[in-house]
């Protein structure tokens, strides 16, 4: 910026109500960075000596990162502003994203792509002996997510970003992400993830926009002199709100978004307070209470219950986010006139669902809003997404714990929650046991709260993330609520970024689709159609496999990297790579490699396969660690027979995670997608693996019906039982009979029984081999086997015929396009968000 500028930070947008425009800081500015490679190379070397002191010759590696990824940071500056004063000034209406996760992975080749950097600075690199693959390697994943939920956040807001729609995510900036997975003799084992220690580029710390989030205290009413009685929230421990804004550029748009993250600190007043009392010790210790609350991710993707530090958590990225946007709203607003129709908070799921009795009690408490005022904004405003159908996952907390750590948002819900049932009572009269079913507050002598009534009961939209799974929804779990309020219900199929799912992480394929279809097919996903008359193309088709066989190479590398085994790109690459968990049913896949080996060492021949498996477990869930260790055992004895080395291989890749997939997505031949029916609301993996010209395998659930019903039967390995099936089977389930009757079943349980796959570990893998055939075992592994295997033959089939293969590969790309997240972010807008899109000051965007 030039030095005749006299724009102090304090005046910085967002601070005062005589806010900077970007035309004073553009006045004093003209000239924007360079982006041609020789500006660029003089970023990369002013940013080595003078920002990071080092020298370019003998830097550290990460240097190198940091400054490249400084470089681009500055030339995304400009535009952030300008985007940010656009929102803030002229759009009107604004979605807030609140999200307890964001899986964000690595920012940099992003940042460059979208910026429509690479090809001077990959040049500008070159001249300094440097490149950009292996300044990319150094970066850490921002793994602030635990799988499916945190990572959808992240494709939304660069959907967003790309479609311009002004859309700000909220979250906590976690000091420890996702655990860092290892494997000891076929354990799990976890490591903390310290994204953070060597500094992180992209985030920039805004502490002049800091709030205070409440915990603990009590209540007082005070009848003031009126006659009106207010609700006083006193003696409160507070703690210390600072934002970290991470951009989100969108596709070469000009237009930058912001993640807002809160980091929690501990107030001077607190401390204060204790010192005075001359407790040192209990002030540094409440210091640390403080700051915990954004130390680290629950690394768990099903509700752990109960945990208070994950209450304090969920409160405080809602109670800051809220004052963050009321402030915003206040700068320019002396009411709340219009707020409902310049709002929406998106809740993702129920984490964030404390939003409702939050913003009731700033309007009522802090602004003095009769209640029905309050009550008829906060209803316009809210929407919830729902994600899982899993019982065992709905959210409840304890009403004795959330009253003692938030007094008055607890009052405020159980008012909600009165007045709810007065409404259900006349809606429904007699009805008693629907009006304790709905219940907020559950009738029990233990009272809950049911987070995801409270987030019903305050959104005007309630949506799921497939067509089945918002189906479902509305038949089962919500049926009481969808009999009240019909209209509130949708579905929003869940989508994924094509530029960081394609284009990025694929850039043989990329390249191949740019030559075919012309480069604007990355804006465009609908293009994709026209591969559809080429899918049979044997010069195309050529061309398509050896882009395969190339991205087969560079997973078969980082494979023999993480665990020294060998595979060769010429294997059918089967891969299930996702969150361990039983109703994922890791351990069918598991079998069928069973099966197989079994089958070679009686002489049948096989088409030679690698089965790749990763994924996390979370630490207490003690099934999904067994199933781990069950997987390795059966790879350290498939994969030490010589007789059987060239025809299979299994691996469990260790510590997968975004940067994982975007290696792992570009070479799989076949997507397990393998789910017990009625279980997986959507999953995001399938559509990774679909528009990167895998073929599926799976059952009819989640989104897979829709990837089925894209492609059609004949592009689809479709088996298992479906949902209406599911219950049926469960009712005199008798999962030995099932393998009595299949050789195949009886050869594979028979080879477990004799201990080969024991590793000095019989017990274990004795206690998950017979969960399965357990009549009680609810993800019907069994009753889904025999149709399984007989389809992985249909599968190995279709795969000795290259053409035959290739087409379907082909296909799969060719109709992935409406599982682009910018398709999804377009449903959501015009069914809820009903955003304009930011109208960026007119003049040019380099
Ligand atoms: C809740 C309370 C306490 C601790 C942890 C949690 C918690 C955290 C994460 C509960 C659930 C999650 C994550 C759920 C998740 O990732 N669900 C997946 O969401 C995807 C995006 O919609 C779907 O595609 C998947 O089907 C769904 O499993």
């Amino acid at each position: 910026m030039n030095s005749t500028n006299n724009i102090s930070a304090a005046e910085l947008p967002g601070t005062a109500r005589n806010m900077v425009t970007v035309d004073d800081v553009w006045a004093h500015d003209p000239i924007s960075l360079g982006t041609d490679k020789d500006s660029l190379r003089q970023a990369v070397v002013d940013h080595f000596e003078r920002t990071l002191g080092r020298d370019i010759d003998h830097a550290a590696a990460h240097y190198l990162y940091k400054a490249v990824a400084l470089s681009v940071r500055d030339r995304m500056m400009e535009h952030w502003l300008v985007t940010r004063q656009a929102v803030e000034s002229s759009v009107p209406r604004h979605t807030c994203y609140l999200s307890m996760e964001y899986l964000m992975g690595r920012a940099l080749r992003n940042a460059v792509h979208n910026l429509d950097l690479q090809d001077e600075l990959s040049r500008a690199l070159e001249e300094l002996g440097l490149t950009m693959e292996k300044a990319e390697l150094l970066e850490a994943d921002a793994g602030l997510g635990n799988g499916g939920l945190g990572r959808l956040a992240a494709c939304f807001l660069d959907s967003c970003a790309s479609l311009a729609l002004p859309v700000t995510g909220y979250g906590l900036r976690y000091r420890y992400g996702m655990f860092r997975q290892s494997i000891d003799n076929g354990f799990q084992v976890e490591r903390p993830d310290n994204w953070l220690h060597e500094g992180h580029v992209w985030e920039l710390e805004r502490p002049e926009l800091s709030c205070h989030v409440r915990f603990g205290g009590r209540v007082e009413l005070i009848t003031e002199l009126n006659g009106n009685v207010i609700h006083r929230w006193v003696d409160t421990d507070d703690v210390r709100a600072v934002p970290f804004d991470v951009p989100v550029p969108g596709y070469q748009n000009g237009i930058v978004n912001t993640l807002r993250l809160w980091n929690s600190t501990a107030t001077d007043e607190f401390n204060l307070h204790e010192f005075n009392a001359g407790g040192y010790t209990e002030a540094v210790a409440a210091k640390n209470a403080a700051e915990n609350i954004s130390m680290v991710l629950y690394p768990n993707d099903a509700s752990e219950n109960g945990k208070v530090l994950r209450l304090r958590q969920q409160y405080f990225l809602v109670s800051a986010s809220l004052q963050d946007a009321l402030r915003i709203w206040l700068l320019q607003n002396e009411d709340f006139e219009g707020f409902a129709e310049a709002h929406c908070f998106q809740l993702n799921d129920t984490h964030p669902s404390l939003a409702v009795p939050e913003l009731m009690r700033l309007l009522v408490d802090n602004h003095r809003l009769p209640w029905d005022d309050a009550w008829s904004i906060t209803t316009q405003v809210m929407a919830y997404t729902n994600h899982t159908l899993l019982p065992e996952a709905l959210e409840c907390w304890s009403l004795d714990m959330i009253g003692a750590l938030l007094p008055r948002p607890t009052e405020i819900i159980q008012e909600i929650n009165r007045r709810f049932l007065e409404e259900v009572a006349s809606a429904m009269p007699g009805e008693h046991q629907k009006q304790a079913e709905m219940s907020i507050v559950s009738f029990d002598a233990h009272p809950v709260v049911r987070m995801a009534h409270l987030a019903i009961v305050g959104s005007f939209s309630i949506n799921g993330v497939a067509a089945l799974h918002s189906k479902l929804l509305k038949e089962g779990l919500f049926a009481n609520f969808n009999q009240l309020w019909p209209a509130r219900f949708n579905n929003k199929t869940n989508g994924v970024t094509q530029r960081r799912w394609l284009a990025y992480c694929n850039p043989g394929l990329t390249t191949l689709l740019d030559d075919t279809l012309g480069a604007q097919w990355v804006g465009r996903m609908e293009e994709l159609e026209r591969l559809k008359p080429m899918a049979d193309d044997p010069s195309f088709q050529a061309r398509w496999m050896a882009v395969k066989t190339a991205n087969k190479q560079s997973l078969a590398a980082l494979v023999e990297d993480r665990t020294g085994i060998q595979v060769s790109a010429d294997m059918l690459f089967d891969v299930q790579v996702k969150r361990m968990h039983e109703y994922k049913r890791q351990l069918l896949c598991t079998l069928h490699a069973v099966h197989v080996y079994l089958d070679l060492l009686e002489g049948h021949d096989h088409e030679p396969r690698f089965v790749l498996i990763a994924g996390k477990a979370a630490p207490g869930y003690y099934m999904a660690k067994s199933i781990i260790k069950v997987i390795n055992n059966v790879a350290q004895v498939i994969n030490n027979d010589k007789r059987t080395a060239d025809r299979l291989k299994l691996v469990f890749l260790p510590d997968y995670n975004v940067s994982a997939m975007e290696v792992i997505c570009p070479a799989a031949d076949l997507s397990e997608q393998v789910s017990t029916a009625g279980k997986e609301a959507s999953g995001t993996g399938n559509m990774k693996f679909m528009m990167n010209g895998a073929v599926t395998i799976g059952t009819l659930d989640g989104a897979n019906v829709e990837i089925l019903e894209a492609v059609d039967h004949e592009n689809f390995f479709q088996f298992g039982l479906t949902v209406d099936e599911v219950d049926g089977v469960r009712r005199g389930y008798a999962p030995s009979a099932i393998i009595a009757r299949d050789a195949r079943l009886k050869r594979i349980f028979e080879a477990f029984d004799s201990g080969l796959f024991d590793a000095g570990e019989a017990e274990l893998v004795r206690s998950v081999i017979d969960a399965a055939r357990s009549p009680h075992d609810a993800w019907l592994t069994v009753a889904d086997l025999p149709d399984y295997l007989d389809t992985q033959a249909r599968v190995e089939a279709s795969w000795k015929q290259p053409a035959v293969w290739t087409r379907k590969s082909i296909m799969n790309t060719a109709c992935s396009a409406r599982f682009s997240t910018d398709r999804t972010m377009q449903d959501y807008n015009r069914d809820i968000w009903r955003l304009q899109s930011i109208e960026l000051p007119d003049r040019e965007i380099d």
